[in-house]
């Protein structure tokens, strides 16, 4: 099954850093409601954007959304203080967003996640930056893999985000995550791929009929999740319909109930 990870509450959106801004815990509430209800698998929290409030903002946010939430939690931060203390604070086991093989992060992310029972979401980022090619991308998750592996993270609960890159300004940039996620899911056939998909339109106008296109491209290529918007009922039909083409939606279920709700139309 295909798992959506709502990305709504997240303090770079203007609407939700004004209601973490003035503690308005009914907006934040309703919009968790509503990703849940729209299909979203995990709630991502993202206090990253008000600096030098990441921590108690993150804190009120988890707060606020443990009332209502019924799915789990992605905790979503580069900083791993951050992501120890919400780790300490949720009831259910969250999601963690994320280790990557940046050497700061990865060296105090390693002992904290070591032992763990929870998903981990691994980029493909290093301090040289973005993956360069294919074959990169493929090196930097086989890494992350086996560390994870290392450390008693089991392969079904690791989340590689290959990190998805502009058409824009250089148009091979489709092509190498593709090739990247068949390489990976070759190796590893149990592990996960998510990511946003967002930064494959950078640049370009009418940016979300690519980003429905691509996801449909990636989910062939064996992306099984995704940081979206739930509420975008486009980008959700586009990915009923597409687990429904490469056979994982049994008798058509998934995609003949969303019909009927009114959530699927030509
Ligand atoms: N990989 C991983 N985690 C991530 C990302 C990723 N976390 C953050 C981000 N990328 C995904 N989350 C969001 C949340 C909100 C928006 C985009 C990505 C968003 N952006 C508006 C837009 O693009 O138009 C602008 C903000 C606004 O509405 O004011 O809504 O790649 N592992």
């Amino acid at each position: 099954m295909f798992e959506v990870i709502g990305e709504r509450i997240n303090t770079s959106r203007k609407k939700v850093q004004e209601a973490v801004a003035a503690r308005d815990a009914q907006y934040i509430i309703d919009d968790v409601s509503q990703q849940q209800a729209s299909g979203a698998c995990f709630i991502d929290v993202n206090a990253g954007a008000r600096i030098g409030h990441e921590k108690e903002d993150m804190q009120w946010l988890l707060e606020t959304i443990q009332s209502v939430a019924i799915v789990p939690l992605t905790l979503d931060s580069p900083d791993p203080a951050v992501l120890e203390m919400a780790f300490a604070m949720v009831k259910e086991t969250p999601m963690i967003n994320s280790i990557s093989l940046e050497k700061e992060r990865f060296d105090a992310m390693i002992p904290f996640l070591s032992g763990k029972e929870c998903k981990v979401i691994a980029l493909c980022m290093d301090d040289t930056g973005m993956p360069a090619s294919s074959e990169d991308i493929i090196g930097r998750a086989d890494t992350l893999v086996k560390e994870l592996n290392a450390i008693g993270i089991a392969t079904s609960n690791i989340y590689v985000d290959p990190l998805v890159q502009p058409i824009s300004t250089d148009t091979t940039k489709g092509v190498m995550v593709l090739e990247a996620v068949k390489g990976i899911k070759t190796k590893y056939p149990e592990v996960h791929i998510t990511g946003g998909l967002s930064n494959i339109s950078y640049g370009l106008p009418q940016r979300k009929i690519i980003n429905r296109t691509f996801i449909a491209l990636m989910m062939t290529a064996g992306m099984d999740s995704a940081i979206i918007d739930p509420l975008d009922t486009k980008i959700m039909a586009t990915i009923t319909t597409a687990d429904m083409l490469l056979g994982n939606d049994s008798f058509c279920g998934n995609f003949l109930k969303g019909v009927r709700a009114g959530a699927i139309e030509s």
